[in-house]
C-alpha cells in the first residue's frame, strides 16, 4: 500500500503521519507531498527518513492512496489528477464535501455507503465529526428533530498562525501576526470563518449541512452557534437534542457507552466530565453532562468534546482509509 500525505508538512498532515505510524496502517511506501518550498525537507515515518516531493512527482508515482489536507484550492485542482491516476483521495478540505456526486463519511456513522467507484471522498469538519459519532446511535433509536448546539472551539482548527497568536499574546507580544480579527487571549472570539449572507458564519452552515448529509437524513433541524476560545487541545460542544420519542436516560448512556469510538465521562458526582486537555492527543469522541431538558418533552443535553486535529482531521482521513483497505475498496 502507497500512501502519500498531501500536505505532510502542515498541522494536520503531522497529525496524519502521526496517527498513520502509532496505528500501524499497513502501508509499503509513504510520499510526504508538500508545495515547492518544501520540496527536498526530510520527514521522519516509523524510523526512516523520506523526502518531501511536489504534486506531479507524488501523482507520477500513482499512490493506492492519497490523504489531502493542503487546503482547499488544492484540492479542487488536485485530487481529480490523483483520482485519473487510479489513487483514491480522502480530503480533508471542504472542497468536496457538499458535492452530491462525492461522498462525505465519519466511519462510525456511514463507511457503509462507500463503494471501490468513489475516488475523492471527503472528510468532514472537525465540529460536525465529533457530534455526529455522539447523535448516530441515538438517531437510530429515537429519531432526532432538532439539534441546538454551540461550540467552544480550540485555536488549533484555525492553525499555526493562531496558535503562535494566542502563544504570543500570553507573553505579552501584542505586536505579533494575527490570525484573529481580535485578541484569543482572556477571551472569547463568537466567529469562526467568514459570515454567509444569512447572518451564520460558513463554520455553522458546514454544522448544519454537513450533519445532514452524514446522517442521510434532510429532515433533522440544526441550528449552531460557532465560537473561538483560547484552548489548545480540543473542540468542545454543548448539544441539546429533541428527539420524536422519549428516551430513557439510562439507556441513553448505554447506548453511548456501546458504541465504537465515544468514550462516556459522566460521574458528576466526582466532578468527572470531558474537558479538552484530557481529549488532547486522543482518537475518540468524549461525552459527558448527559442530562434531560427539563424545559422541553423528549429532550437531551449533553456536552462532546473530541481532539480537533485527530477524530475531527486526522484520524478520522485514516480510518477512512482502513475502511477502504479492510473492505478491499481500493
Ligand atoms: P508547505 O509547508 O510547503 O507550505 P497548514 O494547514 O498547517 O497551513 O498546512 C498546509 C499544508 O499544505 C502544508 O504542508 C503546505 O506545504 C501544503 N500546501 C500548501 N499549498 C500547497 C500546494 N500548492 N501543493 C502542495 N502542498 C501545498
Ligand atoms: C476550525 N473547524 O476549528 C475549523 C477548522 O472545514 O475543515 C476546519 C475547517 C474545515 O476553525
Amino acid at each position: 500500500m502507497k500512501i502519500a500525505v498531501v500536505g505532510a508538512t502542515g498541522l494536520v498532515g503531522t497529525v496524519m503521519l502521526k496517527v498513520l505510524e502509532e496505528r500501524n496502517f499497513p502501508l509499503t511506501e509513504l510520499i510526504p507531498v508538500a508545495s515547492e518550498k518544501s520540496v527536498g525537507k526530510e520527514i521522519s515515518f516509523k524510523g526512516k527518513k523520506y523526502a518531501v516531493v511536489n504534486m506531479e512527482t507524488a501523482i507520477a508515482m500513482r499512490p493506492d492512496i492519497a490523504l489531502f489536507s493542503a487546503g482547499g484550492g488544492t484540492s479542487l485542482t488536485y485530487a481529480p489528477l490523483f483520482a485519473e491516476a487510479g489513487t483514491t483521495v480522502i480530503d480533508n478540505s471542504s472542497a468536496w464535501r457538499m458535492d452530491p456526486s462525492k461522498k462525505l463519511i465519519v466511519p462510525e456513522v456511514n463507511a457503509n455507503e462507500l463503494s471501490i467507484d468513489d475516488k475523492i471522498i471527503a472528510n468532514p469538519n472537525c465540529s460536525t465529526i465529533q457530534m455526529v459519532v455522539a447523535l448516530k446511535p441515538l438517531h437510530d433509536k429515537y429519531r432526532i428533530k432538532r439539534v441546538v448546539v454551540s461550540t467552544y472551539q480550540s485555536v488549533t482548527g484555525t492553525g499555526v498562525k493562531a496558535v503562535e497568536q494566542l502563544m504570543n499574546e500570553r507573553k505579552g507580544i501584542t505586536d505579533g501576526p494575527m490570525a484573529y480579527a481580535y485578541p484569543i487571549d482572556l477571551n472569547v472570539i463568537p466567529q469562526i470563518d467568514v459570515f454567509t449572507e444569512n447572518g451564520y458564519t460558513k463554520e455553522e452552515m458546514k454544522m448544519i449541512l454537513e450533519t445532514r448529509k452524514i446522517m442521510g437524513d434532510d429532515s433533522i433541524r440544526v441550528t449552531a452557534t460557532t465560537v473561538r476560545i483560547p484552548v489548545m487541545g480540543g473542540h468542545s460542544e454543548s448539544v441539546n437534542i429533541e428527539f420524536e420519542n422519549d428516551f430513557d436516560l439510562a439507556d441513553v448512556r448505554d447506548l453511548l457507552t456501546k458504541t465504537e469510538g465515544i468514550i462516556v465521562v459522566d460521574d458528576t458526582a466526582n466532578l468527572k466530565y470531558p474537558m479538552p486537555k484530557d481529549a488532547h492527543e486522543k482518537d475518540e469522541v468524549f461525552v459527558g453532562r448527559i442530562r434531560r431538558d427539563e424545559s422541553l418533552p423528549n429532550t437531551l443535553n449533553m456536552w462532546i468534546v473530541a481532539d480537533n486535529l485527530r477524530k475531527g482531521a486526522a484520524t478520522n482521513a485514516v480510518q477512512i482509509a482502513e475502511f477502504l483497505v479492510r473492505n478491499e475498496l481500493i
